[in-house]
C-alpha cells in the first residue's frame, strides 16, 4: 500500500492526538503523509481557516486524517466534508473490556447524513432582532444516504436500522427524509424501524442495547453520537469516518478540548480508531484489525489517560498501542 494521506491536526488537542495516531499508522502501513493546516490558529495568522493548499491536499489525497476544530468548525470541517463529497458520517460506539461504561451493553453505529439538515450553512441575520436558519433536506441526498445505510446493514449481516427523526414537528423536511429512507429500505428488503429523536435520547440513555444501527439527519447524528460516547466511557473513545464515493476524512468525534490542550494528556484512542477506519477504507483490512486489537489490549490493561481514570500521557498510550502491534 502506498497511498497518500493528508494530515490536518486542526486546533487544540488535535496537535496531540493526531501525531499519536500517525505513530500507529506509520507502524502498520506504508503511506505518504502530506501535512497541512486548518482551523483557528491558521485563521488568526493568515485570515483564512482553510487555506487553498489544504483543500488541494485533501482532494488530491486518497484519505485524510483530521484532528479537531474549535471556533472555525463551520469554515473548516463542513467545507472539507463537502470537498470529498462525504455524504455519510459513520460513528461507531461500543464498550471495551476494562473501561467503565455507564451502559456496558452499548454496541451500535450511528450513520449521520453529512451534507444537509441544519448544517447546510444557510443562515441569515435579517435584522438586529431576527436571524434565520434554513433546514435543507433533498430527496436525492436522503436516497443516496439511505442506500449507504442499507449496504452497511447488508454487509454487516444485520437485519435493519432505526431512523431517528422528528417528523411530527419538522413535517416537511423530516417527512421527506423519513419517507425516502423508508422507501429505499423497502426496495432493498431492509427492516426500517423509527423513533422520535428526543424519545430516542431517553431510550439510548436507559437501554442502548436495543439499537444496532441508528440512521439520522445531520444535527441529530452529531448530538446522539456524543450521547453514545457518554454511555461507553467518554468522547475519547469514539472514532468517525466521513465517507464519500472515492475519498474519506477520518476524525475523532470529539472537538479541540481547549481546557486540556497543551497538557499532553488527551486520550488518543478515538483518533487511533479513526486511523483504523481510514486503513479499512483504503483496503488495508488486516492492518486495521491489528490496530483495533492493539487498542483493545491497551484499554484492557495498559496505560490510561486521566479521562479514563489513569495518569498516562497521550504519547505513553500511543507507545503502548504500537508495542502491542504484531511484529
Ligand atoms: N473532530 C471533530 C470536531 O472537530 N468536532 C467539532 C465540531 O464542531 N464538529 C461538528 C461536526 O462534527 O459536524
Amino acid at each position: 500500500m502506498s497511498e497518500t494521506v493528508a494530515v490536518i491536526p486542526g486546533d487544540g488537542i488535535g496537535h496531540e492526538v493526531v501525531p499519536a495516531a500517525l505513530e500507529v499508522l506509520d507502524s502498520v502501513a506504508d503511506v505518504e503523509f502530506v501535512h497541512v493546516e486548518a482551523g483557528d490558529a491558521v485563521a488568526e495568522r493568515t485570515g483564512d481557516p482553510l487555506p487553498a493548499e489544504t483543500l488541494e491536499a485533501v482532494t488530491d489525497a486518497d484519505a485524510t486524517l483530521f484532528g479537531a476544530t474549535g471556533e472555525t468548525s463551520a469554515d473548516v470541517i463542513l467545507p472539507l466534508r463537502d470537498a470529498v463529497d462525504s455524504f455519510v458520517n459513520v460513528r461507531p460506539a461500543r464498550t471495551y473490556p476494562g473501561v467503565d461504561a455507564v451502559q456496558p451493553e452499548t454496541d451500535l453505529v450511528i450513520l449521520r447524513e453529512n451534507t444537509e439538515g441544519v448544517y447546510a450553512g444557510i443562515e441569515n441575520r435579517l435584522s438586529a432582532d431576527v436571524s434565520t436558519l434554513t433546514r435543507l433536506v433533498t430527496q436525492s441526498a436522503s436516497r443516496r444516504f439511505a442506500e449507504f445505510a442499507c449496504e452497511y446493514v447488508e454487509s454487516n449481516g444485520l437485519d435493519g436500522f432505526t431512523i431517528a427523526h422528528k417528523n411530527n414537528v419538522m413535517r416537511v423536511t423530516d417527512g421527506l427524509f423519513v419517507d425516502t429512507v423508508r422507501e429505499v429500505a423497502a426496495e432493498r428488503g431492509v427492516d426500517a424501524d423509527d423513533a422520535y429523536m428526543d424519545a430516542m435520547a431517553t431510550h439510548l440513555a436507559m437501554d442502548p442495547g436495543q439499537y444496532d444501527v441508528i440512521v439520522c439527519p445531520n444535527l441529530a447524528g452529531d448530538m446522539l453520537s456524543d450521547l453514545a460516547a457518554g454511555l461507553v466511557g467518554g468522547l475519547g473513545l469514539l472514532p468517525s469516518a466521513n465517507v464519500g464515493a472515492e475519498r474519506g476524512i477520518f476524525e475523532p468525534v470529539h472537538g479541540c478540548a481547549p481546557d486540556i490542550a497543551g497538557e499532553g494528556i488527551a486520550n488518543p484512542t478515538a483518533t487511533i480508531l479513526s486511523a483504523a477506519m481510514l486503513l479499512e477504507f483504503l483496503g488495508a483490512d488486516a492492518a486495521a484489525r491489528d490496530v483495533r486489537t492493539a487498542v483493545e489490549s491497551t484499554l484492557a490493561d495498559g496505560p490510561r489517560t486521566p479521562d479514563l481514570g489513569g495518569t498516562a500521557t497521550t504519547d505513553e498510550v500511543a507507545a503502548a498501542v504500537v508495542d502491542r502491534l504484531p511484529e
